[in-house]
């Protein structure tokens, strides 16, 4: 049975169903609905059954669907890789990826509970009771917390253990995070470095840098999505390797000949290019140059090859490749080279992309994103927003706390927006939203049902009460200069903060128009 993932079905319904949606391919689409694998305790569970029904209810009374049953199952397609990312972020019931090893400092104790107030989940084990924890537990834990003074106790050995099974469990051996108390001395550094990657942690140091650590490991580890080209003559050879990414929840394009790459990368924007080493044409060495010759193509390229000759190995690497997987490809060495480049590519890709708090884009790259898609002829909206007295927050419940809404504001967005969205982190607590093939009306209705939803969330301090927060928004049209648009933007959300908060107001394009504020829906 094929294992295929949400992103898989995905494209399935958008690339064959939706433009044909005939019944030899909804009955296609049905088969991979039903074989698709998932915990059938999830979220996703459910909408794949709601699939399935509505599917199996129209295809009784005709061949074709109506477009009703169209947008519906759309909704329901386009949602399914969200509930799988809030399922693997540990949200619903997600089983914990921090492991807390109990009893060697409060410090170790003291950072669980305040990832806990960050929404991480953490469990907690004593070394002495490893035995009794299930696979279950342990395989997907990426993060383990322990405090300093194991250093200097013989259960150093179990920890090392410990973190042997889970790296077999995961296929990648977990972060440590070393809580201490003061500063390590070098005989205490020697002793950590036996224990792989170590993140020391002091008491003074922010909790947020450790969720950072987290967050980036879950979403280098995952795979699930990610895009790979692959460029290989041999029809049988590509078979394989196509099966094994597939199977892995990789999207893959194939094709069968180099003259083909440039327009492939450009158009498929893959994470990474898996590429046969000879070639008609041209061999991989002089590929890697010809794809290296545009600067946006910086993503890793694996080479797969059947020769051993080193020399000509290391010429392909000094032309831009990053890795050879030698054929026939053994299965669990070819991902692993795989997980390990996207992972790389993925950090350097994040450290320069993207605001470390909330994982949003960073103020350069959503001007950019907008820069570019003025240039490219595409009309939308820019929306900017503000949280309503922020200071008040940090100053009545303290910085880690608006941090939290913070974090909270951005996963809102995003939850909220569409895929084709783009959204940005601009200043402390101000956001830049892209929205493209919108008009600044549909914007501004859209902002405001986020504004509304957003209004009612309840956040928790530290005591255990709750408060609720609201921001102000300024819409404009993006059919300009970006530069003019952000002025617009701006001057909306200053007529939203002058208007008494909590509304989202669309600033006319041309000087002199009408700007409204939105009527609630
Ligand atoms: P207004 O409704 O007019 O927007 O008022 P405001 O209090 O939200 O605006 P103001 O500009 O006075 O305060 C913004 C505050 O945001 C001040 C700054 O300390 C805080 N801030 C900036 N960056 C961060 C951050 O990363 N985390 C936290 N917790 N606070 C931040
Ligand atoms: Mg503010």
């Amino acid at each position: 049975m094929a294992l295929l993932h949400s992103i898989a079905i995905r494209s399935m319904w958008q690339l064959l169903v939706c433009p044909r949606p005939a019944r030899m391919n909804l009955e296609a689409f049905r088969q991979a609905v039903m074989s698709a694998s998932y915990d059938p305790s999830s979220s996703a569970a459910t909408q794949f059954t709601e699939i399935l029904q509505v599917l199996s209810m129209h295809m009784a009374r005709s061949d074709s669907l109506p477009d009703s049953a169209i947008e519906e199952i759309t909704k329901m397609v386009n949602s399914l890789p969200m509930l799988r990312r809030r399922a693997t972020d540990g949200d619903a019931g997600g089983k914990p990826q921090v492991l807390l090893v109990e009893g060697f400092g409060s410090g170790a104790s003291n950072l669980a509970a305040s990832l806990g107030q960050f929404a991480i989940p953490v469990a907690a084990l004593k070394l002495e009771h490893v035995g009794s924890a299930t696979t279950q537990e342990l395989c997907s834990v990426s993060t383990v917390i322990v405090g300093h003074r194991v250093l200097q106790t013989p259960q150093l050995g179990d920890l090392q253990a410990l973190l042997e099974g889970i790296s077999q469990l995961s296929s990648e051996p977990p972060a440590v995070v070393l809580a201490c108390d003061e500063s390590l001395v070098f005989e205490q550094r020697l002793a950590a470095a036996a224990l792989g990657s170590v993140r020391i942690h002091l008491p003074e140091d922010e909790v947020r840098s450790i969720r950072e650590l987290v967050v980036n490991r879950r979403a280098d580890a995952a795979l699930d999505g990610a895009k790979v080209l692959l460029i290989d003559d041999s029809p049988t050879d590509a078979y394989h390797a196509l099966r094994i990414m597939q199977e892995h929840g990789l999207v893959v394009e194939h094709v069968d000949h180099p003259a083909k790459a440039i327009e492939a990368v450009r158009r498929f924007s893959p994470n990474l290019i898996v590429m046969d080493f000879h070639m008609p044409v041209a061999n991989g060495d002089v590929m890697a140059s010809v794809l290296r010759q545009d600067p946006e193509v910086t993503m890793p390229i694996i080479f797969l090859s059947s020769m051993d000759d080193s020399e000509q190995q290391l010429l392909a690497l000094s032309h831009g490749a990053d890795a050879f997987v030698t054929k026939p490809i053994q299965h669990g060495a070819f991902i692993k080279a795989i997980k390990s480049m996207m992972s790389r590519a993925r950090g350097i890709d994040r450290r320069m992309r993207r605001d470390p708090l909330t994982s949003l884009l960073n103020h350069a790259q959503i001007l950019e994103t907008a820069k570019r898609m003025v240039a490219d002829g595409i009309e939308g909206s820019l929306a900017i927003i503000d949280i309503d007295h922020f200071k008040t927050i940090n100053d009545t419940y303290g910085h880690p706390v608006g941090d939290r809404v913070l974090i909270r504001a951005a996963e809102f967005l995003t939850a909220g927006l569409r895929d084709s969205d783009s959204i940005g982190r601009v200043g402390g607590e101000e956001f830049a939203v892209v929205l493209p093939s919108t008009s600044p009306e549909i914007a501004g209705m859209v902002m405001d049902r986020i504004r509304g939803c957003f209004a009612n969330l309840q956040h928790e301090d530290d005591t255990g009460g709750a408060f609720s927060c609201t921001f102000s928004c300024g819409v404009v049209a993006l059919d300009q200069d970006v530069a003019t648009a952000l002025r617009g933007a701006d001057e909306g959300l200053y007529q939203a903060k002058h208007g008494g908060r909590n509304r989202v107001v669309i600033f006319g394009a041309q000087a002199g128009s009408t700007s409204g504020v939105v009527p609630p829906i």
